[in-house]
């Protein structure tokens, strides 16, 4: 079965919506088979997050990651990479359809509630980033 790194970003979290959140991934089909809310270090969100440290954002989403707890998670289920995806919504809250979770839960572009792996090398090494905590 399909595994995808997921996150409640810690705007979500603060705001209260982590359970939320949660009841719509469990409606959609998905199964949380690990989630631990911990405070991301800088090493860890730097690492994440490095196909955009060349980009002018890259510092404010490392402090933005860092700046509270967060829920970090693994899904599984069948396509359970591009049926998150889905259920998340656009990267910017403004074009995200109705319903998604972006839609629904995220502040801005930025500040956008939660995070998925775009692919499957992607949940590969998010998960395997990200193993040590749970
Ligand atoms: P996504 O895969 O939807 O999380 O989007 P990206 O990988 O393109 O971006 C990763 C994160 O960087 C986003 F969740 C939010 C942040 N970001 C910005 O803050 N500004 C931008 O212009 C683009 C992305």
């Amino acid at each position: 079965m399909e595994k995808t790194l997921c996150i409640i970003k810690p705007d979500a979290v603060a705001n209260g919506f982590s359970d939320k959140i949660n009841e719509k991934i469990s409606s959609h089909g998905l199964t949380i088979i690990n989630s631990k809310q911990i405070l991301i270090t800088r090493q860890i969100a730097e690492e994440f997050y490095a196909e955009h440290s060349e980009r002018p954002f890259f510092g404010e989403l490392v402090d933005f990651m860092t700046s509270g707890e967060a829920v970090v998670q693994i899904l599984e289920g069948e396509n359970a990479i591009k049926a998150y995806r889905g259920l998340m919504g656009a990267t910017n809250p403004a074009e995200a359809d109705e319903g998604t979770l972006r839609a629904l839960f995220a502040e801005s572009l930025s500040k956008n509630a939660v995070h998925g792996s775009d692919s499957l090398d992607s949940a590969e090494r998010e998960i395997n980033i990200m193993s040590d905590i749970f």
